[in-house]
């Protein structure tokens, strides 16, 4: 677009005075301009881990870290240290979180990981009416890492988040002593709750209809995936290192409730760990755990801490 506007601008340009001359000039800028803003416009989706600062609309307007991968868009709240909205390529929600008192598994319940829940205080979750604040620090930002640690108000408590091209981890990486966490996933696959979720995980390749729950120790390497029949894509959570804890997983009215170390409301893990939440773009078991088994890696060490 930019050379045949520009050679007719020329072309034109030559047979005239020097004030059209000064006007083809105006006119490619223009040109150029537009063909810049309709490049930006189709901007590619990033190759790598894209950080920015904003808000996240569908939170009321929580202030957010917001990172950006060809596969996913992450609001992470800036004050409450857990995830409000995790955004497919569709622009789907798979969290579905929002602040409203009352709301309850409709909104305020939902986030990841939600992990210190009535234990030395409320934290990591996107902010509701009982979250309570941390703060945060941005410790490495580049196109292939992105690192942001938060510490809970009473300093007791420190959660880390790394984000890769393809891949969110999320690590407690110091318990208060003396208490416990669980890491969970409340949500909405596909946006909502409705009769076209499903569920699959680590412990056998069967697809379960979303109302099935599960009870026990999840068979290393652990992980489970939401899907939705109506999307092309599931939602997985993975723990790095395998334990003998029980997990579990049952639907609520409006979401789900799955929880590594968490069983019949009874919190187990008591030291740091790292867990894994993303969207693998396939819906077959197969390809799923082989795509998950690639990616997380399992038994790994815990990340220098900072
Ligand atoms: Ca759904
Ligand atoms: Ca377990």
């Amino acid at each position: 677009m930019e050379s045949s506007v520009a050679s007719e601008v020329a072309g034109f340009s030559s047979k005239v005075s020097h004030s059209m001359v000064h006007s083809a000039r105006m006119l490619r800028a223009i040109a150029v301009t537009t063909l810049a803003l309709l490049t930006v416009g189709c901007a590619p989706t990033p190759s790598g881990v894209v950080l920015s600062h904003g808000v996240d609309s569908s939170a009321d307007d929580a202030p957010s870290f917001i990172i950006t991968t060809a596969v996913a868009t992450f609001y992470l709240d800036k004050q409450g240290g857990g995830l409000s909205s995790i955004v497919d390529r569709d622009g789907v929600d798979w969290l579905g979180f929002h602040p409203r008192a009352g709301s309850g598994w409709k909104g305020e319940y939902r986030g990841f990981p939600n992990s210190v829940h009535r234990q030395d205080g409320n934290y990591f979750h996107a902010v509701n009416a009982t979250t309570e604040p941390s703060s945060a620090v941005v410790t490495a930002q580049s196109d292939a890492h992105v690192q942001i640690v938060f510490t809970s108000a009473n300093g007791k408590w420190q959660g880390q988040w790394d984000f890769y091209p393809d891949r969110c981890d999320f690590t407690m990486a110091q318990v208060s002593e003396g208490y416990r966490y669980w890491v969970l996933y409340e949500g909405v696959p596909g946006g909502e709750i409705n009769e076209t979720d499903y569920w699959f995980g680590s412990m056998d390749n069967r697809v379960r209809e979303i109302h099935e729950p599960f009870s026990g120790d999840l068979p290393g390497p652990e992980w489970v995936a939401f899907g939705d029949s109506n999307t092309p894509r599931v939602l997985y959570v993975a723990q790095h290192q395998d334990d003998n804890h029980l997990d579990e997983y049952y639907m609520r009215p409006y979401m789900t409730v799955f929880g590594f170390g968490r069983n019949d409301g009874n919190k187990y893990l008591s030291e740091p760990r790292s867990f894994s939440i993303g969207f693998v773009e396939s819906t077959n078991y197969s390809t799923v755990k082989e795509a998950i088994t690639s990616r997380v890696p399992f038994q790994a060490t815990l990340p220098s801490l900072k």
